[in-house]
């Protein structure tokens, strides 16, 4: 019912249409369409309302559009059935209780998470119609340990579409792309499997694309922006998530085939804003001075210490943090 009133309103917009029209129209009575209102009202719409003119809207939150999405998107696996909601406490946590019933390439987006959630336990801050929450349910025939390689996929097809948009940013090994040294998406790899044998992996991807600096708590002020901020206009984040999917789709696909991560790594390494640079290696309480120097056939990073040493790190065992802000 909500919907169907925001269409009228939406048909109307800057003009007053009755209460009365509207009641008429979806056969319900006055008094519920104005509980519906008020709800709406809650939602961010706002809506004029003038005694015997009727209500008038005036603007309203830029919700997803589904249909829009589904139509629009062309994948053969990635993006088939998309769950979608209003909130959820995290787009991970729904999509790995649902995996095991769920096909390859099944979506969850949510306009907003209570629960948003990095990596070790950390918070992800996801307020409601500024960013894409959202998780792919994959259940590819790899084993476990590969299961770090769909992260830097991920990473790429963020990358290459906000590439698309004239958005330039760079990726922090291994699930970061930052904007002007700060960061505006994560990436969180999450799987269930046996020794050798892989289960499903949910791969969760956050982006700041519409956040306001209001929107970032003091705690990330430094060190997270958004699209938004950055470019000065907000994106479209239906065309942003069929984007990513699609390309996302490609890199994943060609991994399975090949079972290579080329493609994947010409983008990473183009992109990264690690190789070349000092970073420090943090282990557990200690921090190590080191260069990132490369990344190896399988997406794990290099690092050469002042005397030369190399060690491969691999994702997730240890952080790496940068010597700027990122
Ligand atoms: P991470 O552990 O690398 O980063 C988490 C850290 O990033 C936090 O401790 C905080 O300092 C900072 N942070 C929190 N929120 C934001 C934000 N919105 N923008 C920038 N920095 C922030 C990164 O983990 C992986 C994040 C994945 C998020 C997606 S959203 C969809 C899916 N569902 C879910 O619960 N998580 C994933």
């Amino acid at each position: 019912m909500k919907e169907k009133i925001v269409k009228i309103l939406k048909q109307n917009k800057n003009k007053y249409i009755s209460g009365e029209i509207i009641s008429d129209e979806l056969n319900v009575t006055r008094t519920s369409i104005w509980k519906y209102i008020s709800v709406l009202r809650k939602e961010g719409y706002v809506i004029d309302s003038a005694s015997r003119k009727g209500y008038k809207l005036i603007s309203y939150p830029d919700v997803l559009d589904i249909e829009v999405l589904e139509r629009k998107l062309s994948t053969n696996h990635i993006g088939k059935t998309i769950y979608y909601y209003d909130t959820v406490d995290s787009t991970n946590i729904k999509a790995k209780n649902i995996a095991l019933d769920e096909n390859n390439g099944a979506v969850i987006i949510s306009e907003e998470q209570t629960k948003g959630r990095g990596r070790l336990g950390r918070d992800w801050i996801s307020p409601k119609y500024k960013g894409v929450w959202m998780s792919i349910i994959l259940k590819p025939n790899i084993p476990p340990e590969d299961a770090p390689k769909i992260t830097q996929i991920a990473a790429a097809a963020v990358s290459k579409s906000f590439d698309d948009l004239g958005i330039k940013n760079k990726i922090k090994w291994p699930n970061d792309i930052v904007i002007n040294k700060k960061k505006v998406c994560g990436i969180l790899t999450e799987m269930s499997g046996e020794i050798g044998r892989l289960k499903y992996i949910v791969i969760g991807i956050g982006i700041n694309a519409n956040l306001d600096e209001k929107d970032l708590t003091d705690d990330i002020k430094e060190m997270a922006t958004s699209i938004k901020i950055e470019n000065g206009s907000i994106v479209n984040r239906e065309n942003l998530i069929i984007d990513i999917l699609e390309k996302f789709e490609y890199l994943y696909e060609d991994f399975l085939k090949t079972k290579s991560l080329n493609k994947t790594l010409d983008i990473c390494s183009e992109k990264s804003a690690l190789l070349g640079k000092m970073v420090y290696l943090v282990k557990g309480e200690e921090r190590f001075k080191v260069r990132a120097i490369d990344l190896d056939s399988e997406g794990r990073l290099i690092v050469e210490d002042k005397l030369g040493n190399k060690e491969t790190i691999i994702s997730g065992e240890i952080s790496i943090r940068g010597l700027e802000n990122y």
